[in-house]
């Protein structure tokens, strides 16, 4: 979808609510005719002698006078408005009947159909928030629990841009006088200090790396975790499942192989979810159905980022376990070990667990099918996805293209510094800031392209 910013004059309708029977419909109408438009179709006041915020009780009628729908339409007038342009808000009775007629009346009236996120574009556009807030209304729109709606909702308030915008205009500051030593470069004068840009590059690099590592769980928050429940056939990964969830949701018994296809349920704890996938236990399949089960199961691992590794203590060797973990090991997997019937020897010592993949810490042993220890493992899960960030930092990252950018940002940041250390010519300092600049305005929006912008709103439903 490409959204072309110099159309934006004109006037644009959409059906806001969800397609299909409600009690109600809501239609909205925005650009400088929006006020104009709908009146042409209103039986009742004259809308354009109204104030904004103001709700009105009328009629839709067609060319022919037929009447459509009783309805209350509501204005907001520039800048006061969502999109910053006067709105029409024409809520009707959910018939998806009405609701066409009304909408071709008026786009025959004079409208045009909106794209999908232009009335969101044209907020943007418009000044009304920036880019990360913008796409924070998609991820609001879109969020399915508790943790998705609260990151979107922080990010809505515009806590990120904030920090973003205040450290690119020091970073101008410092640019603007580097570009300015370049105009009297035969002279060999030096209007930016260069041991204060030292230290403001490093106190930017600072924010930037707290900023990127909240991500990992700014991005927990929003997606949730996938965590795998994998190992041997019979080591209780099934029955660990069903612990968790505190429900029997998976079938548990003492034939190997039960488990065939991957099972996944979601598990909240504290506010975070957690993709649970219970799988088929690895080993030389026996069959067809259970070789096509390993390879799901190889295939959720590689999707998650947290690895329970189960094991029954009276089966599984040290040795053999450190061989299956080698095999799963890979770089971003967090890995879990749980030994479990723990019941069955009580006097197994964690510690004879300990290898290159696993350390103390993240030994949890368990009776999975006594629950025991079971709390414990979900306070390792729920540390395993912080990983060291706080949840209650006003700031957190969970917009993959913020993540990128900052990296970018960071790397073009590292230059300057090594070019500081190096004696790097102000021409060449002076792009590796720019370059860190373009990519923190990536973020905001200051810096933006028609594919960036057609990417972002293209991505949200029509009437948003
Ligand atoms: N004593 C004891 N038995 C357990 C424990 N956990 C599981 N079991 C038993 O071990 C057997 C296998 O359990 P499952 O949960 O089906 O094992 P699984 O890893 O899912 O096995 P597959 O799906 O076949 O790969 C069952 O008979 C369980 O009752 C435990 O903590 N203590
Ligand atoms: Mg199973």
């Amino acid at each position: 979808m490409h959204v072309d910013v110099h159309s934006f004059s004109d006037t644009i309708v959409a059906l806001s609510t969800p397609p299909g029977v409600g009690a109600l419909g809501v239609i909205r109408v925005s650009g400088s005719a929006a006020i104009e438009l709908t009146g042409r179709i209103f039986k009742g006041k004259n809308l354009q002698d109204q104030p904004g915020y103001t709700l009105h009780y009328g009629r839709i009628a067609d060319e022919a006078d037929h009447i459509l729908d009783e309805v209350i339409v509501a204005l907001f007038r520039s800048p006061h408005s969502f999109t910053g342009e006067d709105i029409v808000e024409i809520s009707c009775h959910g018939s998806p009947y009405i609701l066409q007629q009304v909408l071709q009346l008026l786009v025959r009236t004079g409208a045009r159909l909106a794209k999908p996120g232009e009335f969101t574009q044209r907020a943007f556009l418009h000044g009304k928030m920036d880019l990360a807030q913008a796409e924070a209304v998609a991820d609001l729109i879109a969020s399915t629990h508790q943790s998705a709606h609260e990151v979107a909702l922080r990010q809505m308030r515009g806590g990120i841009s904030r920090q973003i915008l205040a450290l690119r205009e020091e970073l101008i500051h410092f640019a603007s006088l580097i570009e300015l030593e370049l105009d009297f470069s035969e002279e060999d004068v030096e209007f930016a200090n260069r041991d204060q840009l030292r230290g403001l590059i490093q106190r930017i690099l600072g924010t930037i790396r707290h900023l990127s590592e909240s991500f990992q769980l700014g991005n927990a928050m929003k997606e949730g975790v996938n965590t795998v429940l994998a190992g041997r056939p019979n080591a209780g990964k099934s029955t660990l499942l069903n612990a968790l969830l505190e429900e029997e949701r998976a079938i548990v018994s003492e034939i190997a192989g039960t488990t065939r296809d991957t099972i996944e349920e979601s598990l909240t704890i504290q506010g975070i979810r957690f993709r649970l996938i219970d799988t088929a236990g690895i080993r030389e399949a026996q069959d067809q159905i259970e070789a096509i089960g390993v390879s799901r199961t190889m295939e959720k691992i590689r999707e998650s980022a947290i690895l329970i590794y189960v094991f029954d203590v009276l089966e599984t060797s040290a040795e053999e376990i450190a061989g299956d973990l080698q095999k799963l090991a890979r770089d971003g997997l967090t890995i879990l070990l749980a030994p479990n019937k723990m019941d069955l020897n009580p006097y197994t010592k964690p510690e004879d667990y300990i290898s290159e993949w696993v350390d103390a810490s993240h030994i949890i042993p368990i009776s999975a099918k006594n629950a025991q220890n079971i709390p414990y493992l979900k306070e390792k899960l729920y540390a395993t996805a912080l990983a060291g960030a706080r949840p209650e930092d006003d700031v957190l990252v969970s917009n993959a293209r913020h993540a990128e950018a900052l990296y970018r940002a960071g790397g073009a940041l590292e230059a300057a510094l090594n070019g500081l250390d190096t004696g790097l010519t102000g021409d060449l300092l002076a792009e590796d800031i720019r370059q860190a600049l373009y990519h923190l305005g990536e973020i905001t929006g200051q810096v933006t392209t028609d594919d960036l912008l057609a990417n972002i709103f293209g991505k949200f439903c029509i009437g948003k």
